[in-house]
């Protein structure tokens, strides 16, 4: 019998789908949200989505587990016991709110505005909201812990050596003939400006492959030539190359003579950086240096993939520098199939750092040392880690006494732990939002829910800060209290009456859409979800490049104006066989720390049950030499110790990595074991890291890959 429609439909939910985009991670895949009677029912990748053509990684494939996790927090929270007691009670909004504002106008009043700083996470969907909340405020200062450790380096330095910040040609439809990955494996990350389905379509074309890599990743494994280098000695390969490239005359002479400026000049700075030389620093054969050099000069296009590996230690300013000349000098530049320039699909996001005096902005913590981090040689200039931690323990130069952390876990990413949890304890007021109660959430005075990305509306551009394609995020659902980290801001500054930074959502949303080059209005983007501006090459051509010169300066005079030495050079990592023969005699082996893994995002998702199936346990890769005689077998629990503490993870014996180097996974927590501490200090890689000086001179980076280390087998 027939039916009408309307009775073949009687009852069956109506489903919406949202288009929207993927935060989990810096990739920023397209998703369809299916909302089903109010509540998410499907998360699926976009097919028509440039980026990821439909497909999700386990993380974006996990995001219901993520919503509707049953420890989410979902109320705001004040502490009633002492610190860290983990004694709570549940208030409103407006009770949070109204204590936040009062107990911060109180410092700001009595210390200043400086006393007061802002954390976040790497590549949140607000981080731009923190910097401006805290200008609002008046204060310079506020942080990530990747700022001087990640990414930012890459943005800063690029912006003076090329007036710009270069990403991979992936979206252009070229293949590239060679691609070179440096410090990164983006089959597992989902990194900076790409997905990792990017990083694989890449592939296809079988272009030659140049590893730069301590661990012999699945990249490393399919490489013409892979460079198994010491940890934290990228820069002396990069100066190798670079002179292998100039004393053979395998540059590009037309572009270099045209385009670039003080080439000269870096000639005869890498004269001494031979491969010959290189070779007993880097522990890579002078004729692999050479035969890479030769191969990365003669196959074209090529795109250099780099990654977070090369800022995790000091000097990598120069380390970055180095490294970008090599596209430079081959002429790799704005092609098709090599590194372009974005086309900047969103405007200038309104930072509010006019906010700020002269005089604040020189307070901001580091300014006055570190000038691409926090002072006119960075883009969005932020405070300096271990020198905001110093302000806290010991108000030196002068006092920080309120953080306000919105989504960053400081106990398991910021180096040196246990001296960041020392810090915390010394602050009169800590606010954390977070989606769980992490060992950080669980020392703060005030904790507030925060919305994950299905639950929030805003955009985003991507790769990050190029952006050619540009992306709607829309609210699906609503989960308990939770609120949106740039709902929280705007609040807060109504609340406190900030003469700046009170404007809804939807006019800074309009704005940024306006300056920038979609002409689209949200309501438009949000219909189709993304949108995908057209891409020109060579556009340096037409006025040069954006620097002092008008060229790809190899000479930086940007970074001669600032005091700093405009060419690249080499300083050994400041604890190393090398540097610290003394501290090298009982502690032998080389440590790196956090490759990542592709079912967590650096401390998150350890809660997530089917992610932690896939991987339930701390991984330390040990070769097989080194285990035997310690007794060590694969899967037993091993101690790792440093000079700043020791920890454990489960042993994987395996020849990827060198007899001499060790490699522990970051991030660790355990969500399951009680709180307040939640077996934080067990696992976790920051026990090991260093935090001290010294840094880089520009970047203020400091030491997390490369450092000195001893195992033992963990007797029961
Ligand atoms: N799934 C997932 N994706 C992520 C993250 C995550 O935690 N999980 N984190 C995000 C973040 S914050 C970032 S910065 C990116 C990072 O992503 P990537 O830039 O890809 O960096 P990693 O995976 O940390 O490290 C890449 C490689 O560096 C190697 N390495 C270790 N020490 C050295 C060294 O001294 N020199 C060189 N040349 N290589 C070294 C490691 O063996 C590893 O294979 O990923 C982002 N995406
Ligand atoms: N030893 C070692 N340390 C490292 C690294 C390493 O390789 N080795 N890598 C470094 C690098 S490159 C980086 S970028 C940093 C990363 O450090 P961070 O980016 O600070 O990462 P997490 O500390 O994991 O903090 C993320 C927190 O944000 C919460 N969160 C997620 N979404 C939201 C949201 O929308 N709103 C709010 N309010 N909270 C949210 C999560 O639950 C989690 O607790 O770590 C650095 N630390
Ligand atoms: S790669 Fe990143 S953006 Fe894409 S689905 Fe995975 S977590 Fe989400
Ligand atoms: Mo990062």
């Amino acid at each position: 019998m027939d039916q009408s429609v309307d009775e073949m439909t009687e009852g069956v939910p109506e489903t919406r789908i949202l288009k929207s985009v993927c935060r989990s991670c810096h990739g920023g895949c397209g998703v369809d949200l299916h909302v089903t009677d109010g509540k998410l029912s499907k998360v699926v990748g976009d097919r028509a989505s440039p980026l990821n053509k439909g497909s999700l990684c386990p993380i974006g494939a996990n995001t219901m587990a993520l919503v509707y996790h049953p420890d989410r927090l979902k109320y705001p929270l004040r502490r009633t016991g002492k610190r860290g007691e983990g004694k709570w009670q549940r208030i409103s909004w407006d009770e949070a709110l109204d204590e936040i504002a009062s107990r911060v106008q109180a410092i700001k009043d009595e210390h200043g505005a400086e006393a007061i700083a802002l954390g976040t996470g790497t590549g949140r969907h607000h981080i731009r909201w923190v910097s401006r909340f805290a200008h609002a405020l008046g204060t310079p200062n506020w942080c990530e812990p990747g700022f001087a450790q990640c990414f930012h380096p890459r943005v800063n330095t690029t912006i003076l050596t090329f007036g710009d910040f270069p990403v991979c040609d992936f979206t252009g439809g070229t293949a590239p003939e060679c691609i070179v990955y440096w410090g990164h494996n983006p089959l597992n990350s989902g990194p900076d400006g790409e997905t990792r389905f990017d990083a694989r379509e890449s592939l296809k074309g079988n272009p030659k492959i140049i590893v730069v890599d301590p661990r012999s990743t699945q990249l490393a494994k399919r490489a013409d030539i892979w460079l198994q280098l010491r940890p934290g000695t990228d820069d002396a390969l990069a100066l190798a190359m670079l002179h292998a490239i100039i004393e053979e005359k395998l540059y590009d002479a037309a572009f270099v003579e045209q385009w670039t400026h003080g080439f000269d000049a870096l000639a005869e700075r890498v004269r001494d950086y031979s491969p010959e030389w290189a070779a007993p620093i880097t522990w890579v054969p002078a004729e692999k240096i050479r035969a890479a050099a030769r191969l990365y000069a003669a196959t074209k296009p090529s795109m250099m993939e780099w990654g977070c590996a090369i800022e995790h230690t000091p000097n990598c300013i120069q380390t970055i520098r180095a490294i970008s000349m090599l596209p430079a000098l081959t002429g790799n530049i704005d092609v098709p199939g090599g590194w372009v320039f974005g086309v900047k699909g969103l405007g200038k996001f309104p930072s509010l750092i006019e906010n700020l005096s002269p005089e604040m902005n020189a307070k901001r913590l580091g300014a006055d040392r570190f000038k691409m981090l926090a002072g006119e040689g960075a883009d969005l200039p932020a405070a300096h880690i271990p020198t905001l931690l110093q302000a806290m323990r010991e108000g030196l130069p002068y006092p920080v006494k309120a953080f306000l952390v919105f989504g960053n876990n400081t106990l398991t990413t910021y180096a040196n732990a246990k001296q960041a949890y020392e810090s915390l304890l010394k602050l009169d007021l800590l606010v954390v939002a977070d989606l769980f109660m992490t060992p950080t959430a669980e020392l703060a005075d005030i904790v507030l829910p925060a919305a994950s990305w299905p639950e929030l509306t805003t955009l985003a551009g991507l790769p990050t800060v190029a952006a050619n394609v540009i992306f709607a995020q829309q609210k699906s659902v609503q989960i308990g209290e939770c609120k949106a980290d740039e709902e929280i801001f705007i609040e807060l500054a109504r609340k406190m009456n900030l003469p700046v930074g009170t404007e809804s959502l939807e006019e800074v949303l309009e704005a940024q859409l306006l300056s920038g080059g979609s002409g689209k209005t949200f309501a438009e983007l949000a219909e189709t979800g993304f949108h995908k501006l057209p891409f020109r090459y060579g556009k340096y051509k037409e006025g040069g490049f954006k620097t002092p010169s008008g060229k790809i300066e190899l000479y930086a005079t940007r970074l001669e104006a600032m005091g700093y030495d405009p060419l690249p050079y080499y300083e050994e990592p400041p604890e190393s066989p090398l540097s610290t023969p003394d501290v090298a005699k009982d502690f032998p082996l080389v440590l790196t720390t956090g490759a990542r893994i592709p079912f967590f995002f650096n401390s998150e998702h350890r809660q997530l049950p089917r992610l932690r199936k896939a991987h339930p346990d701390p991984l330390v890769e040990i070769h097989p030499e080194t285990a035997a005689p310690l007794g060590i077998k694969n899967g037993d629990w091993v101690w790792i110790e440093t000079l700043r503490g020791k920890i454990q993870q489960r042993a994987k014996v395996t020849t990827d990595v060198d007899p001499k180097v060790i490699h522990v996974e970051h991030g660790w927590w355990f969500p399951e074991e009680e709180g307040p501490e939640h077996g934080v200090w067990k696992s976790n890689a920051n026990m090991l890291t260093r935090n001290g000086p010294p840094y880089d001179p520009a970047m203020g980076t400091y030491h997390l890959r490369g450092l000195l280390c001893r195992i033992a087998p963990v007797l029961e």
